[in-house]
This record gives structure tokens, sequence and C-alpha cells, in this order.
């Protein structure tokens, strides 16, 4: 008798907490506007970075090392918010202009040109900058990067929101004519 009525007491209170995170997840409260509060509430279980998540970050950023001139950089987008978010802009003291760029097939040959709307980080997804796709690309770099170099640089979001980090130089060999201007472009007279 006692054990089963304990046991019944145990299930109606699990039942309870299931109720309350399902209303938790609805949006009934959010302190303060922050975006990463509905998921702290259904899902503390999970990492427990997850609930102090900044909305948008980047991991393992890299720069490609380089003397002068162009260069990208690469990591991994990552949208911690339960909607889309798009980097529109870049700025770094390496470059006084930067790009968003794109890779695509133009009549059998790759070329890199910017990408209209930016960058789009799906919603509770991830975005890849990687050799050869989606890149920051670095249209005039001032000062030689070499390997281990550290970088910082800001990311603007549609919303004005910046996202800052620091970039790696590391050396890339691979994929080097994806980052050569294609003759249709004519990056240098247009951004000269
Ligand atoms: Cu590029």
């Amino acid at each position: 008798m006692i054990v089963r009525r304990v046991l019944s007491a145990g299930l109606l209170a699990a039942l309870a907490t299931a109720a309350v995170s399902a209303c938790g997840a609805q949006s009934s409260e959010q302190p303060a506007g922050k975006a990463a509060a509905p998921a702290a509430a259904s899902a503390p279980a999970t990492a427990p970075a997850a609930a102090d998540a900044p909305p948008v970050a980047i991991t393992d950023p890299w720069v490609k090392t380089t003397k002068k001139g162009m260069s990208a950089a690469f990591g991994t987008l990552v949208n911690n918010t339960d909607s889309d978010i798009t980097v529109v802009a870049g700025t770094s003291p390496l470059s006084p202009k930067i790009e968003l760029h794109e890779v695509v097939d133009s009549k059998g040959k790759m070329i890199m040109r910017p990408k209209e709307g930016g960058f789009v980080i799906p919603a509770r997804g991830t975005h890849q900058l990687q050799p050869g796709g989606d890149h920051i690309m670095l249209m005039g770099v001032t000062e030689e990067v070499k390997p281990g170099a550290q970088i910082p640089f800001t990311l603007t979001l549609k919303g004005g929101e910046t996202l800052e980090f620091t970039a790696v130089g590391k050396d890339f060999a691979g994929g080097k004519e994806d980052y050569q201007p294609g003759k249709d472009m004519d990056m240098d007279k247009s951004h000269g």
C-alpha cells in the first residue's frame, strides 16, 4: 500500500514537471527578452553551456596565411537561437576591405563572388565557411599573416548585432584556384 502510494506520488510529480516544462517552452515567460530562455527551460539536461550560449558563435576560425593581397577566413558559424541569423558584413584590421563570398560553378570554372544577401545560419543550425565554399574574403591584406597569427574579426548581423572573434593563421595549400578571381568578375577593377 505505502509503496504504491509513494510511486503514485512520484508519477504525479513527474507529470507535473513535464507539464511545467511544456509551458516554459511556449514562451509564457521571457525574462529580459533572452532568446535562450525557452531552451534552457525545456532542456536543462543537455550541455550546460547551452544555457549561457551566445545567440551566434563561430568555432575553429582560421585565416589562410599570406604575404599580402587576398586571403580568406573560415570557420563554422553556429546559431543558438530559434530564428535564422544572417551575417551581412565583416571587418578586420588586417584588411580594409572585406566581402562575404561564395564559390560557384561558372561554365565549368569555379569562381568566387560576393554572396547576395550574406551568409544565412539556419535556426539552431550551422553554416560552414570553408575552402571551396562560402568564406570571409580579405580583399587587401596589409601585413603578412604567419601560421599562428591572431587576427581579430567582427561580423555584423542583419539586425545590427555583431560577432567578434579571433581567427588563427593557418597554412593551406589546396584549393588555391578557388581564390583566383574569375574572368567574369574582374575584381581588381571593380574593387580598385
Ligand atoms: Cu573570395
